[in-house]
């Protein structure tokens, strides 16, 4: 099989941890073709993000087009998207050039700074999340996303009744498991706990890392289980000593670094 290729829409972390440059070691890691369109760019380390610059939408536009007309995508991700602007811009590309997608609904860095404005929540539900193959919310943003506090069954109901083919709540709240639902089917996706504090960039390796799956046609249900696994793993070979924050999250590396690893 030739190597997957996929896409990375998204915005850049310039500590390397989270963002697009998250994503392209995922991609790397899952033995894909990593590419981008990035949406904007944060002046950002491990303990905050400093400054946020956002490009214009005929930029990111022309970045899409670009990767399409001549490579070609095999799956696609979208991470943190700064605007409703930018979110019916990627939309109206994706509608035309319908691929495989994750979203990831990144409203927040870890470190609270937010990486979409409230009111494009709404222009996210509405345009993108009928484009979604899955959609990976953390418990905070499934909450967000079905304008509601429930419990997680629920919640997944309600996503998918908003649009989404299928949602995938990641961790939350001493959960052991992550929940996926396609509209039909509830499926309980086993989570190793790390005790590590290396964990910036999780959400973004946890995309990335189901987006590449889904590249090379492997079932959601089990490019939902690889993925946890591959992020685990992340956190426990973790960078602690990288900056003074939480540290960056090691995916694909060799093991080294913090194994605290245990299952409840
Ligand atoms: O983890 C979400 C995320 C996505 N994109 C960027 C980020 C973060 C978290 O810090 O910085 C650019």
């Amino acid at each position: 099989m030739t190597t997957p290729r996929c896409l990375s829409i998204a915005t850049s972390d310039s500590g390397g941890g989270a963002g697009i440059q998250a994503d392209i070691k995922a991609f790397t890691a899952a033995r894909c073709h990593g590419m981008t369109a990035i949406v904007g760019v944060t002046a950002q380390n491990t303990r905050a993000i400093l400054a946020t610059y956002v490009l214009p939408t005929w930029m990111i536009s022309a970045q899409l087009e670009a990767v399409y007309d001549d490579i070609g995508v095999d799956a696609a991700k979208t991470g943190a998207l700064l605007s409703a602007e930018i979110i019916l811009a990627v939309a109206d590309f994706l509608a035309r050039h319908p691929t495989p997608l994750v979203v990831d609904p990144v409203l927040r860095a870890s470190t609270g700074a937010p990486l979409l404005d409230p009111e494009a929540v709404d222009v996210l539900i509405t345009s993108l999340l009928p484009l979604a193959t899955v959609v990976t919310p953390n418990l905070a943003e499934a909450r967000v996303l079905a304008g509601r506090d429930d419990e997680r069954p629920a919640l997944a109901e309600r996503i998918v009744a908003r649009g989404a083919h299928a949602v995938l709540i990641t961790g939350g709240e001493g959960e052991g498991t992550d929940l996926l639902f396609d509209g039909s089917t509830y499926v309980e996706i086993p989570v190793v706990w790390v005790d590590g504090t290396a964990t910036h960039g999780t959400g973004c390796t946890h995309s990335a890392t189901l987006a590449a799956e889904l590249a090379r046609g492997t079932s959601l249900t089990e490019a939902a289980r690889h993925a946890a696994e591959v992020t685990a793993t992340a956190i426990a070979q973790g960078f602690e000593g990288i900056g003074k924050g939480a540290g960056p999250v090691a995916v694909g590396q060799a093991a080294g670094a913090s194994q605290r690893v245990r299952t409840r």
